[in-house]
C-alpha cells in the first residue's frame, strides 16, 4: 500500500478542494475577528473540541464554518485519514527509508497487536518497558549501586537531538514528580562546555551516565561518552571494571555499543520504526523514567494512547490534531504565514516550544514531495515562542503590532502543581487577555476616546485579527503532558499529508554533518593544512588556527 505514495498524483493546488479554499480565502482575507464574533454570537458554540484531558477553543481563527468544511474536504482529498490507518498498520510510509512509522506501538497497551511485516510488535515494547521499569526501580531504590557501593544520585543522559529534546524536554516538565533527592543533567552538544557544567560538581562514584544514541555513531554524543568515560575513570581510580555500573546505553545498535565497551545485558533497545523525535516515550525515556517512576511513565504512555485513539477514531471536523494541522495549512497556505508561535503559560514547560521545533521543523521542513518533486507549495512553518508570561514584556510587541501574520498556540493548565497565593490566577489572566487584544485590538476611535493625544493614537492602536488557539488543560501531569506531545506528533502528520511531503525523513541534517568530517582534521593537524573550500571557509579555518 505504502508504494502508492510514490506513484504520481494530482498536485493538491490543482484538486478543485483547492481552488474552493483558495476562492474562500478571497472573501474572508480582510475580515475582521470583531466582524465575525459580532455576526455570530453562537460562534463559540461549533468551535470547541475535546479530546481525553486537552480543551481546544479554536473561536479566534480567521474561519468561519465553512472553511472548516473546505479545510476538511481538502483533507479528505489529500487522504489523510487513509494514510492515519497505513501508519497505525505498521505501512512503511517512510519511504525515502523504507521504514513503517510506530510509534504509537511505543504507547500501545499489552491488550493490542500492532504488526509489522506480520509480526506483532507491541510484545516487544512491552517487554522493553519491563526491564526499562526493574532497572529504573533498583536505580531509584538504591539496588543498583556505584562501583565502590554507593547510591547513584545523578543520573547524565548523554544524547542529541531526538535523544535528547524530548526526555530533557519531559523530565523539566515532570520534574515535580521526580526523584528530587537525585540530580538528573542532559548533555548533547559537542561543546564541551556543556559536559564541563553538567558534570563539574557531581562525584563520579554517585553517577550514572545513559547514554542515548539511534546509531551509536552520532559525533557529538559518542564524543560525549568518550568524555564521561575518561572523567568516570579519573573519579574511579582509573578501575576499568567499573564502567559496567556507571554506563548503560539506550540504542538500536548493539554491534556499536559492545564496540564503546558497555555490556549488551545494560542496553535499552528500541527499533528503526522510531524515528529520533518520536522516540522520547521509547527507552530513550529511560532518564525520565528513573526521574519519575516506571508507574508515571506508564500514566504518560496512557496519555499518547488516549490522542492516538481520539486520532484514529474521530472524524476530521471534531479531530483535534487534524483541525490543528489544516487551521495551520490555512494561514501558512492562503495567507502566507511563515512562522507559528507556541506559548506554553506553564513554567515546567519551558524546554517544550524546542522540542515541537525539532518536532516540527525537522518533520515537515522539505522542498520536495514523496514522489521526488519540488513540492510546489509552502511546507512546514518555523516555530518559535517560549513560556509566558515573559514573552510578553519581549517578543510579543511584534505579534500586537508588528507587519507580520503569526498564529500562536496558547497552553495553559487550570490547577498548578502548587499554589503559590494567587499567581495562578495572573498567570491564566494574561494567557486570556492576550488572545482577546491579539483578537480584537483597539481601535483607534477606542484609542481616542480615552483622551490620548492625537499624535499618539496610531501608536497606541491595535490593528488586532491576530489568530490564536487556546489549548486549556486540567492540571499537568504524566498523562497530560503525553496527551499534549501526540496531538502536537499528529498534527505534524495531518499537514505532512496535506503537502505531501515525507515527515519521518531528515535528509537535511547530512550534509553538514560531512562536511564536517573534512574540516575536522584541517583542524587537528599541526602542519598548515592546503585548504580547497571556498575562500570564506578556507579564511574562517585559518582565522581558528591562528588565534585558538
Ligand atoms: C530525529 C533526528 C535526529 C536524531 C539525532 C541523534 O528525528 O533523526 O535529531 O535524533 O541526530 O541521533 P542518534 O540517536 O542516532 O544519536
Amino acid at each position: 500500500m505504502a508504494d502508492d505514495l510514490r506513484a504520481p498524483r494530482q498536485h493538491i493546488t490543482a484538486t478543485d478542494e483547492w481552488s474552493a479554499l483558495a476562492s474562500h480565502h478571497d472573501q474572508m482575507r480582510d475580515v475582521h475577528l470583531r466582524d465575525l464574533f459580532a455576526s455570530d454570537p453562537a460562534r463559540g458554540d461549533t468551535m470547541l473540541v475535546e479530546a481525553a484531558d486537552l480543551y481546544l477553543d479554536y473561536y479566534k481563527h480567521r474561519i468561519t464554518s465553512e472553511t472548516i468544511a473546505l479545510l476538511a474536504a481538502l483533507a479528505r482529498k489529500a487522504r489523510v485519514e487513509e494514510l492515519r490507518d497505513e501508519m497505525f498498520a505498521g505501512e512503511r510510509i517512510n519511504i525515502t527509508e523504507n521504514r513503517a512509522v510506530l510509534h504509537v506501538a511505543l504507547r500501545a497497551p499489552a491488550s493490542e497487536s500492532i504488526r509489522l511485516d506480520g509480526i506483532d510488535v507491541v510484545p516487544g515494547v512491552h517487554s522493553v518497558l519491563r526491564k526499562m521499569a526493574g532497572f529504573a526501580d533498583r536505580v531509584r531504590g538504591a539496588q543498583w549501586l556505584g562501583h565502590t557501593g554507593k547510591k547513584i544520585r545523578n543520573v547524565v543522559n548523554i544524547g542529541i537531538g531526538g535523544s535528547d529534546l524530548g526526555p530533557h524536554m519531559a523530565h523539566d516538565a515532570l520534574v515535580d514528580y521526580s526523584d528530587r533527592s537525585m540530580n538528573f543533567r542532559f548533555v548533547s552538544n559537542v561543546d564541551g562546555i556543556d559536559f564541563y557544567e553538567c558534570t563539574r560538581d557531581l562525584k563520579a562514584d554517585e553517577t550514572l551516565f545513559i547514554v542515548s544514541s539511534k546509531t551509536f555513531t552520532t559525533l557529538e554524543t559518542m564524543t560525549n561518552a568518550r568524555t564521561a568515560r575518561e572523567w568516570a575513570l579519573k573519579g574511579l581510580n582509573g578501575d576499568e571494571s567499573a564502567i559496567a555500573k556507571h554506563f548503560v546505553a539506550v540504542s538500536t545498535n548493539a554491534v556499536e555499543v559492545a564496540n564503546f565497551g558497555i555490556d549488551t545485558a545494560n542496553m535499552f533497545e528500541f527499533w528503526d520504526w522510531v524515528g529520533g523525535r518520536y522516540s522520547m516515550d521509547s527507552a530513550i525515556g529511560l532518564s525520565l523514567m528513573i526521574a519519575i517512576g516506571p508507574e508515571r511513565f506508564r500514566e504518560m504512555l496512557a496519555g499518547f494512547h488516549d490522542i492516538d485513539e481520539h486520532f484514529r477514531t474521530a472524524p476530521i471536523e471534531s479531530n483535534m490534531p487534524m483541525l490543528m494541522g489544516l487551521i495551520g495549512c490555512w494561514y501558512n497556505n492562503f495567507f502566507g504565514a511563515e512562522t507559528v508561535a507556541v506559548l506554553p503559560y506553564a513554567q515546567y514547560l519551558t524546554r517544550l516550544t524546542s522540542y515541537f521545533q525539532q518536532l516540527e521543523m525537522e518533520s515537515n521542513g522539505k522542498s520536495v514531495d514523496r514522489q521526488g518533486n519540488p513540492a510546489g507549495l509552502q511546507t512546514g512553518p518555523i516555530i518559535w515562542g517560549q513560556a509566558g508570561t515573559n514573552g510578553q514584556h519581549a517578543f510579543y510587541q511584534l505579534i500586537h503590532q508588528g507587519t507580520k501574520l503569526i498564529p500562536c498556540d496558547f497552553i495553559g493548565f487550570a490547577r498548578p502543581n502548587h499554589v503559590v497565593g494567587d499567581h495562578q490566577d495572573l498567570l491564566l489572566a494574561n494567557f486570556f487577555a492576550q488572545t482577546q487584544a491579539l483578537a480584537f485590538g483597539k481601535t483607534a476611535a477606542q484609542v481616542r476616546a480615552e483622551g490620548v493625544p492625537e499624535e499618539q493614537v496610531p501608536h497606541r492602536t491595535f490593528a488586532g485579527n491576530h489568530p490564536t488557539s487556546s489549548i486549556l488543560v486540567s492540571e499537568l501531569t504524566p498523562r497530560t503532558v503525553g496527551q499534549l506531545i501526540a496531538l502536537y506528533e499528529h498534527k505534524v502528520f495531518t499537514q505532512g499529508v496535506i503537502w505531501n511531503v515525507n515527515s519521518f525523513d531528515q535528509w537535511g541534517v547530512e550534509l553538514g554533518k560531512k562536511l564536517a568530517q573534512a574540516i575536522i582534521p584541517e583542524l587537528r593537524c599541526e602542519q598548515e593544512p592546503r585548504l580547497s573550500h571556498d575562500s570564506s571557509t578556507n579564511a574562517l579555518i585559518r582565522r581558528y588556527r591562528a588565534t585558538r
